[in-house]
């Protein structure tokens, strides 16, 4: 692999142009006319318009970027993460024009993208899942009949959806009967399938994600966990690693499930399977997600390793780097989301950035898709940065975290910068003690 498109934008496409650069590899970039400025245009090796800002006509365009990877002869296209990097069609018309998809095959892709099928894959494979349905539920009667058997609350999900889209929590009957019909609607008119599917209500929950990684040779690793339980309306804000709350024997527990989940599928390249866990460590799958996530910094501050360049490696058919007992974790890594959102409202905020500047210090890494001058549009998601820091404890990750918001200058446009400098200071994030609903609950007790 000597040339690869990067199909997306922001800080991931700066991301992986660093890592490209340090194996030789060549960059392709694509932009729409809304992000010309940006560092990800100029840092590419070269650089091509794909369209107007809206992402339909720009980073959802298969086609043109297709056209353009054709075009300039590419090995590969690095989807990033969102837009395509999901959409098993986008990763077969990648493989039918001759060309590398960084990424699963795209039968995995379609198979997880499905809830009620990763669902019932992973059940069978010894995988625990939250109690629930196995099946699309057809009619109210049939969801209420499992609700009365599995007990209330439950969550009743779309089959297309994941990340928190097209779920509704369901306290008694009567709110089943109320949403039932809503949520099929929207499930149809969002993800083109009316399919629901209901489960178990896992309260005081914490969102524990493991990190696995297969190669096309039969081999599968895990890279430790991530705690992304920081996080508004499905939005998350801060994820760590290690896991605060786990402890030993849940996590190796929690490892080995999710390379047999890995195995269960036969998964090729970087992916991330999603566990809720309860109060008593109890851990059910939720999904796997077929990409590079945005959080995957912490797991290369924990553990030295480079996953852009790991799904390169994998993508041109060799083996993974490194056996499981030839993976280690050392210290603690903590990423912030740095929004350009009102602190207050929480509603995207966007505008041209006058300053932004931090002091660099060792233990800080800050993956930036804006820079001084650089306008954020109301187009894509508001995210500017990610300030990862990283020390040989979780106290020292949060000194070092303390000091960059300190001399963070992120200015000309409203963000969730001071956010960040509160929650440090507070106990109840300092204490690691956190399910997903403390900044929904910290909000409520500052009012
Ligand atoms: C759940 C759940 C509790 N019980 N499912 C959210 C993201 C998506 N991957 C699945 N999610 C959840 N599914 C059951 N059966 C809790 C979440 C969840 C959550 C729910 C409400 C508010 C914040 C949340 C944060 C993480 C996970």
């Amino acid at each position: 692999m000597q040339k690869i498109l990067i199909a997306n934008r922001g800080e991931i496409a700066l991301r992986i142009i660093r890592t490209c650069r340090e194996l030789g590899v060549e960059t392709v970039a694509v932009y729409s006319d809304a992000d010309q400025e940006l560092p990800f245009v100029k840092e590419a090796d070269s650089a091509f318009r794909i369209g107007e800002p809206p992402v339909q006509k720009s980073y959802l365009n298969a086609d043109e970027i297709l056209r353009i990877a054709k075009e300039e002869k590419v090995d590969g296209i690095h989807p990033g993460y969102g837009f395509l990097s999901e959409n098993a069609e986008f990763a077969r018309k990648v493989k039918e024009a001759g060309l590398t998809f960084i990424g699963p095959a795209p039968d995995t892709i379609e198979k997880m993208g499905d809830k009620i099928v990763a669902r019932t894959t992973m059940e069978e494979a010894g995988v625990p899942v939250v109690p629930g349905s196995d099946q699309g539920l057809k009619t109210l009667e049939e969801a209420v009949k499992l609700a009365d058997e599995i007990g209330y609350p439950v969550m009743l999900k779309a089959s297309g959806g994941g990340g928190g889209i097209g779920m509704v929590l369901c306290e008694n009957e009567q709110a089943l009967a109320k949403n039932f019909d809503s949520t099929k609607g929207r499930a149809k008119a969002y993800f083109g399938s009316d399919e629901v599917f209901i489960e178990k209500y896992i309260k005081n929950a914490r969102h524990v994600e493991v990190q696995i990684f297969g190669d096309t040779h039969g081999n599968h690793v895990h890279m430790f966990e991530r705690d992304c339980s920081i996080q508004r309306r499905h939005q998350k804000v801060i994820e760590e690693a290690p896991s605060p709350f786990l402890k030993e024997e849940a996590r190796q527990k929690m490892y080995d499930t999710a390379v047999k989940a890995a195995k269960a599928v036969g998964y090729v390249n970087a992916g991330t399977v999603e566990f809720i866990v309860d109060e008593n460590e109890n851990f059910y799958f939720l999904e796997m997600n077929t990409r590079l996530q945005v959080e995957h910094p912490v797991t290369e501050t924990i553990s030295g390793l480079d996953l852009v360049k790991w799904q390169l490696l994998v993508a041109r058919g060799e083996k993974l780097p490194l056996l499981q007992d030839e993976i280690e974790k050392k210290g603690w890594a903590i990423e912030f989301r740095l929004y350009a959102e009102d602190p207050v409202r929480f509603l995207p905020s966007p505008g041209k950035i006058s300053e932004f500047s931090w002091l660099e210090a060792k233990g800080v890494r800050v993956d930036y898709g804006y820079e001084s001058d650089s306008t954020v549009t109301p187009f894509y998601d508001p995210m500017v940065a990610k300030c990862i820091v990283g020390g040989n404890t979780r106290e020292e990750a949060i000194q070092l975290a303390q000091e960059f918001f300190a001399t963070l200058k992120l200015e000309g446009i409203k963000s969730n910068a001071p956010l960040f400098a509160e929650i440090l200071s507070e106990e109840g994030f300092k204490s690691g003690n956190y399910t997903t609903a403390y900044l929904t609950e910290r909000k409520m007790a500052s009012k």
